[in-house]
């Protein structure tokens, strides 16, 4: 929005040329969506805490957290609204990227805060039917997979790329491509809802990995840079950068109230669409394969889910004292943060590596 008011007021007056460069608009923003998130924070987390939708806390779990019942959840929307100001403040809204990666946000964000709203205000313990709950989700993953495969303007915007090789390309077919794109969007959307169970654990690697992937929308949305880099040139994914920054600000004012002892969750509404976000950007610049590497973290904790379950039906032993894998750290006897800061510190490595691929083909 401001973008366009700059173009238009830049015919007059020529400092307002500075407001095309990417970069700057990157920085005001992460900025802004940070101000947002911290200056409505504490009003939100009132609200929700009048409007008692405070969490409720299953006995069957470590026993530190039966004193974390009550604290208020939902608090993605404070996410959600910062990082949607902040876009439609900064971004190029001519850009179809950002609308895509947009609508998916806004709609798993819907999924999770209908979820949130049964569980706590209708205290309907289900909360939205998982029925339901996959078939919208299956609607915005398959959803933003038509519209990026009609919209595609080159083949690499549909080619499957493999980090450390730079000779391969698979070019993607309709369904590859649609299986893929939804498999990412709607697989990443609960990894980072199944990774969300201690203060901080899922946000921090969230705004890492959206940092990277800026990074990565940055690159390849200039020719120049991509071909110097041998990464897929995406005409137009840099914009993208806009969106990533505005998450990285936004998460970052969220941990200000959810860094341990959490004043409030992020609930389904926070998780669903961070998720989703990260899933639909690692398609839009190609780095499908890069993204769960960076994200090792909501891969390490899906895959102890499934393989505690697998475990479970087929020999009836548990291989972790309790999945997701956070749980098992906690009864093993590490306090909560140790357990939170060391999954960030590996985070951070693996985004080190992600990034490291970028030259390393
Ligand atoms: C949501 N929700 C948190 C909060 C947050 C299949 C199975 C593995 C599913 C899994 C599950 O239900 N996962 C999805 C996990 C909950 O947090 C809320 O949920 C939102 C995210 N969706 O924003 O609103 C609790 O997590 C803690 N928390 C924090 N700080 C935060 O910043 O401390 C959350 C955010 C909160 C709070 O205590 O109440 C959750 O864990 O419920 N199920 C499980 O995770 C359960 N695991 C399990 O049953 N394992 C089995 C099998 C099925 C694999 C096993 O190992 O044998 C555990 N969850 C809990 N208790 N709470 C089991 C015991």
């Amino acid at each position: 929005m401001l973008l366009w008011l700059a173009k238009h007021l830049s015919a007059e007056i020529t400092f307002f040329n500075v407001f095309s460069y990417l970069t700057l608009r990157a920085i005001l923003a992460a900025t802004s969506a940070l101000a947002i998130a911290l200056l409505i924070g504490p009003w939100m987390i009132a609200r929700l805490s009048r409007g008692q939708i405070g969490q409720v806390v299953r006995d069957d779990g470590p026993q530190t957290h039966l004193q974390k019942a009550g604290t208020p959840t939902m608090g993605g929307l404070l996410i959600l609204v910062a990082i949607t100001v902040s876009t439609l403040l900064w971004a190029d809204l001519g850009n179809r990227f950002i609308w895509v990666v947009l609508g998916v946000t806004v709609l798993f964000g819907a999924v999770g805060f209908v979820d949130d709203y049964l569980k706590l205000i209708k205290k309907n313990p289900r909360g939205l039917v998982a029925r339901w709950k996959y078939f919208w989700q299956s609607v915005g993953g398959l959803g933003a997979a038509l519209l990026l495969w009609y919209t595609a303007k080159s083949p690499a915007d549909t080619t499957l790329y493999l980090p450390f090789f730079k000779s391969f390309a698979l070019p993607l077919g309709f369904l590859a491509f649609l299986l893929l794109t939804y498999l990412m969007i709607v697989g990443m959307s609960n990894a980072v809802n199944l990774t969300d169970g201690l203060d901080g654990l899922a946000i921090m690697p969230a705004v890492m990995v959206a940092a990277a992937l800026g990074v990565f929308a940055y690159a390849a949305g200039n020719a120049v840079f991509a071909q110097y880099l041998g990464i897929p040139a995406v005409p137009n994914a840099g914009e993208l950068l806009i969106f990533c920054a505005a998450l990285g600000g936004a998460g970052l004012g969220f941990l200000w109230f959810n860094a341990y002892p959490a004043q409030v969750f992020m609930g389904d509404i926070g998780a669903l669409a961070i998720g989703a976000a990260l899933g639909a950007i690692a398609v839009i610049v190609r780095q499908e394969l890069v993204v769960l590497v960076m994200g090792g973290i909501f891969v390490l904790e899906t895959a102890s889910v499934i393989l505690q379950v697998a475990s479970f039906r087929l020999t009836g032993k548990r291989i972790f004292r309790m999945a997701p894998i956070h749980h098992h750290f906690e009864l093993k006897g590490w306090a909560e943060p140790k357990v939170i800061v060391r999954f960030w510190i590996i985070t951070l490595f693996l985004v080190l590596a992600g990034l490291s691929t970028l030259k390393l083909r």
